[in-house]
């Protein structure tokens, strides 16, 4: 397993902590784009992402811990698509996370358009039967087909839902969607905590926050896949398809940390990263929610 040394990989780790063999976790950047309807850019995402980590701590002052020396974190030379696209990529990212889980790894995917999220989480539901996925997006992801295309970042949930029971899917932050997908939310059971409702009292209810009744929702194992679009763009700017009213960062920080002490997470990608160059916070972010994700992941 070629991965890469320590001056480009993720958190610029020594070798020594970076190996495939050693590690538990492994980062593999996937710069799919294809589909991409407003802003482009999401193939330049996992290369930012992975630049950008090299100046977040490794120290986590909330676990009070440095995770890579504790589990390894190796990342994989980045997966080249060439002229594969739609079905052929996500077959690609399929064929390229299945041996991963089947090693014993903790696979984190870096998007590239949330196609590739597809084939991540295929491999991952045939290895940990009966998961839930948590989903952050702005968008619901749910459309049959979008500009015709069975595959475009657009329906990555509809081809989700083909294989994973609806009813274990759980979106979070969602506020721009096609009548079509309110329908199909209704219809097969989707569990979506739109955004205007966690912010309009909807979950008061729950005297802890929102993020409880989102858990209520999770089933033991949760893969997420997180569209970098569900923050809100003030603070996440670099996406092609940004949405006003989205989440923030202590809020999601919070639902994270408590996703990763009551279930168990199993994988993770970080999608749609957008970057604008010569701005370096949003890809700081990032970085950060990835370590982040993976500090929950791994929380003793
Ligand atoms: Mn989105």
């Amino acid at each position: 397993m070629r991965v890469l040394p320590e001056k480009d990989n993720f958190l610029g780790i020594e070798p020594e902590l970076s190996k495939y063999e050693t590690s538990r976790v492994v980062v593999l950047p996937a710069a799919y784009e294809h589909t991409t309807s407003y802003g482009r850019g999401t193939k330049e995402g996992p290369r930012e992402i992975l630049k950008a980590s090299h100046f977040v701590e490794f120290y986590d002052e909330e676990l009070s811990r440095e995770l890579h020396r504790r589990i390894g974190i190796a990342t994989l030379s980045p997966l080249s698509f060439a002229k594969q696209v739609d079905g052929a990529a996500v077959d690609h990212v399929y064929r390229s996370v299945a041996p991963l889980l089947a090693d014993g790894k903790f696979v984190l995917t870096l998007g590239g358009e949330h196609t590739v999220s597809i084939g991540s989480v295929a491999a991952h539901a045939e290895q940990f039967p009966g998961i839930s996925i948590l989903h952050l997006d702005a968008h619901s992801d749910l459309r049959p087909s979008y500009e015709g295309n069975a595959f475009s970042h657009a329906s990555a949930m509809a081809r989700i839902c083909e294989f994973v029971d609806p009813r274990r899917v759980v979106q979070v932050g969602v506020r721009a969607q096609a009548v079509e997908e309110a329908e199909f939310i209704k219809e097969h059971g989707v569990n979506t905590f739109y955004a205007h409702e966690l912010r309009g009292g909807k979950y008061t209810r729950f005297l802890r926050g929102w993020d409880e009744a989102v858990i209520e929702k999770l089933g033991d194992t949760v893969y997420i896949t997180f569209d970098l679009d569900a923050f809100d763009p003030s603070i996440m700017p670099s996406t092609g398809t940004p949405e006003p009213g989205g989440l923030l960062w202590d809020e999601t920080m919070r639902l994270l940390r408590k996703v990763g002490t009551r279930k168990k997470i199993i994988g993770a990608d970080v999608v749609e990263l957008a970057p604008i160059p010569g701005f370096h916070a949003p890809n700081l972010l990032a970085a950060k929610l990835v370590y982040k994700i993976l500090n929950y992941a791994f929380p003793r």
